[in-house]
């Protein structure tokens, strides 16, 4: 049996994903760059910098950009998706994902947090659920960020489990590598034909249930 999941949060416990999106949209805007929900999809678990380079590297912009603009811009995205956020409670809590918190915490299964957010202890409290979580990784503390496997190494081995006993969430193609990478067995939420049809993915958080984690992980 596994021993520990670790979560990945913006479009696996709520639906930030969409924040993330109009808020990188609007700033995008701002600089005569348009982004879709396409393009979206490479910004997704991507770390606000790593998201902005990428934008502006979509509209030929980044070498008119100093580094001190480079930091405004980001401040900018950052300050308009707390403004995004600030009324999120535990209403917002995707499907079943509450039901699985208590049910993995009540069987002894360790829960961590890999998210590539800064924002994501604040959410957890908003929400919370931050109890539920025996460790958080700091996005900051690491050298790469997602699809490197480093946050969900880091994860493991914060609630000492071994990687290859653990599950990790995700709904980015990006987290999705970095779970492969790290040797934990991956579920993805969201579409095959956005994540890939290699590996375990539920259209809707309400499938990811206790029973439903033991069956995929019997069957790996
Ligand atoms: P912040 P996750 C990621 O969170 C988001 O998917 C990504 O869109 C965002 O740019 C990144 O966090 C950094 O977030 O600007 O709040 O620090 O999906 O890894 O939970
Ligand atoms: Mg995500």
């Amino acid at each position: 049996m596994f021993k520990a999941v670790l979560f990945d949060l913006d479009g696996v416990i709520t639906d930030t994903a969409e924040y993330h999106y109009k808020a990188w949209k609007e700033l995008a805007r701002g600089l005569g760059i348009d982004i879709d929900r396409k393009f979206n999809e490479q910004l997704k678990g991507v770390s606000r910098e790593d998201s902005l380079t990428l934008i502006l590297q979509k509209g030929n912009k980044l070498e008119d950009i100093s580094e001190d603009e480079f930091r405004q811009l980001a401040k900018e995205k950052n300050d308009h998706y707390v403004t995004l956020i600030k009324s999120i409670t535990k209403e917002d809590i995707y499907p079943g994902i509450a039901e699985l918190l208590k049910d993995l915490s009540k069987n002894q299964i360790k829960i961590a947090l890999a998210s590539a957010s800064k924002n994501g202890p604040a959410l957890l409290d908003m929400m919370g659920i931050r109890h539920y979580f025996d460790a958080i990784v700091d996005p900051a503390s690491l050298k790469q960020g997602k699809p490197a496997p480093d946050i969900f190494l880091e994860a493991a081995k914060e609630v000492c489990v071994p990687i290859h006993e653990c599950i990790g969430i995700e709904d980015a193609k990006a987290g999705i590598e970095a779970i492969k990478a790290s040797g934990a067995l991956p579920v993805g939420v969201g579409s095959t034909q956005d994540l890939g049809d290699d590996i375990v993915v539920v259209p809707n958080t309400k499938d990811l249930t206790l029973s439903f984690l033991k069956r995929i992980w019997e069957e790996k």
